[in-house]
Parts: C-alpha cells; structure tokens; sequence
C-alpha cells in the first residue's frame, strides 16, 4: 500500500464533504446597504369623518449599515430549508381558486395555485416559518440574518428618492421596475377564472409588465440601491409588530402594539403600485399567497467591503452558483417580453 494514496483519499473526502455542505443551503444574495437616515412622515389624526384634526412633526431615524436581501427569498432557497428541517410548513393557503377570488385550499411552500418556477417567491408559509427560515440560515451560515425592520424596509425601498415610488410619480411607469396589477394580470385573470377581471377587484395600471401573476425574482429593473422587486410581485413581511401610528425612533423593529400582527410592506402583483410609505398589519398565522419576505444582514463595517479590490471581496462580488442557476429562470421567464 503506497503512503501517498491516504492524502488523496483525505482530499477526496474532504471535498466531497464540502459540496454536500455547500448544497445544505443557499447564501442569499445580499446587497449592502449605506449609512443614512429616514425622514418618516406620521399619518395626520383624523377625526369620524376623516377631518385632518392635528399633524405630527416629521421625525427623522438614524439607519447603520446594514445588508438587505437583492430579492425576496425564492422556493429554490426555502426548499433547502424544509429538505434540513422537516420544518412543519402549513397545507393550505389561501390562493386564487375560483371566481370566488381568493379561498382557502390544499397548497404549500413549493406548490401553490400558478407558481411556475422555483425562482418565483416563496409564499403560503406564515411569518413563523419565516422566523424559523432565518434562524435556521444563520445558524447553517455563521452569519446574522433576520427579517429588516420596518424603518430599514422602507429606507431601503426608498434608496434616496422622495418620491411616491422609486421611480417616481407616475403609477404608470411600475411596469418597468415592478410586477403589479397590470394589463397582463388582467388578461390572466380572465383566461384562468371563466372572464374574471382583475380590474373590478384590484384595479388595474395602464401598461404592461408581461406577468400575469408572480414572476421569477429580479426580472425587473432594481431601484437605485440594487434591489430588485421591493415594489410588486410579492408582499414583504418585515419583524415590527403592527402599530396604527407609524412612528420610530430608531432603525430596530418594534416590539410594542400588536404583535399578532405584523407590518408588510411593498404590495403584490395583485394590486397597483404600493407607494413608498404605504403599511399595514398582516395576521402572523395569515397563510397566503401574496405574502412572503425578503432577509436583511447584520454586518461589520470591515464585512462591507470598504476595499473592494481585497481577496475576500472579489469572492463575494462571484456570480454564486444560486446567481447563475437564476439568470437562467430569468432568462426563460423573460422570453415573451
Ligand atoms: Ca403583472
Ligand atoms: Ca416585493
């Protein structure tokens, strides 16, 4: 028996150890994002009538750097999820179905009504298997990965602008940033659902983003921080617990209100466009399919690549396997446009 051949069978085993580790879990694509601070407008108190009776001064938050998901998390990142966990993930989701519009029925984490690519996100799982997902990730990750505030959320949707949407003020112009409620959800809505029309329901912006429902993460064009869908395509969980009054005075969630009710932000592809400042409060046991999540980062300023010719920023500047296996999803779903 020669000597030189242990090594060899160490390497091997080591490799192969590697790649089933590495195919544990997909690393998020993530996005940093710089210092700031966000400038929250209160909503006006308004009486029974809805008579503006008094304004509340702007109040501005200090945000850290911090990172935020490129995209909302996909089936393809869940899966690996369940596949570690046997995570007891909810069978049924309320989806569209019927003329009824939207019913409880048999779904789950990988197959709901009109999912058609496992890069779409991941919805039809509830704000608890959200939390589990995010423990789970840091854990299998070493990193600190948790669901964004909502001051971050909105701080990063808004990436700088002060306008209604990122791209501006014109509703019509969502079809190229976003998937929304559009020209082609209406025509899929009235294939699918026996003359249906989305816009009795949601109302419909005049022009077209070539999606009916979801689509698959980034096919659209990112807002001014990198981010991809932060308006449309899936509504977004965030870990604040529900209060009327948007008010805070720091970028971490808050843990006062109703916290069986969390905020989600950033609309669906079942409605118009959601302006930057439009809220509300989600049941945390609600299992739909318009509602999923994306995960932001804490990081150090020295993980932040402040010098990105260093070796360790190149490797996270790589296209990752998950980057690629992506580009191909978008590729296809974007054939027709
Ligand atoms: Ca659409
Ligand atoms: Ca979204």
């Amino acid at each position: 028996m020669s000597f030189t051949r242990i090594p060899l069978i160490l390497f091997l085993a080591s490799q192969s150890y590697f790649v089933c580790a590495a195919d544990a879990f997909i690393e998020p694509t993530m996005v940093n994002i710089p210092r700031g601070q966000l400038t929250i407008i209160p909503e006006p108190s308004k009486s029974k009538d809805g008579a503006v009776t008094s304004t509340k001064a702007p109040q501005v938050v200090n945000i850290n750097l911090f990172r935020m998901g490129k995209y909302e998390v996909t089936v393809a990142e869940f899966s690996k999820f369940i596949a570690a966990t046997n995570y007891p993930a909810p069978t049924k989701c309320q989806q569209m179905n019927s003329k009824k519009w939207f019913e409880e029925t048999p779904a789950t984490w990988g197959k709901r009504n009109h999912l058609a690519s496992d890069y779409e996100p991941v919805a039809c799982i509830g704000w608890d298997a959200m939390q589990a997902y995010v423990q789970w990730l840091s854990k299998e990750t070493g990193k600190q990965y948790r669901l964004p505030s909502e001051v971050e959320w909105e701080y990063a949707a808004r990436a700088g602008s002060t306008t209604t949407y990122y791209w501006g003020d014109d509703a019509a112009q969502a079809c190229t940033y976003a998937n929304i409620a559009d020209q082609a959800a209406e025509a899929a809505i009235k294939r699918d659902y026996d003359g249906l029309e989305s816009k009795d329901h949601v109302g419909v912006v005049p022009c077209n983003d070539k999606t009916g429902y979801a689509s698959v993460v980034g096919i659209y064009q990112p807002n001014q921080f990198g981010l991809h869908d932060m308006i449309g395509n899936i509504n977004e969980f965030t870990q604040d617990c529900f209060n009327e009054d948007y008010t805070s005075n720091s970028a971490s969630a808050r843990k006062d209100g109703d916290c069986s009710k969390r905020v989600i932000r950033g609309g669906t592809w079942h409605w118009g466009p959601f302006p930057a400042t439009q809220r509300s409060g989600w049941n945390v046991d609600f299992i739909g399919s318009l509602e999923g999540f994306r995960i932001a980062e804490d990081i150090s300023a020295e993980h932040a690549c402040a010098q990105p010719e260093s070796k360790a920023c190149k490797k996270l500047a790589r296209k990752s396997k998950f980057d690629q296996e992506l580009a191909k999803a978008q590729k296809a779903a974007k054939k027709n446009f």
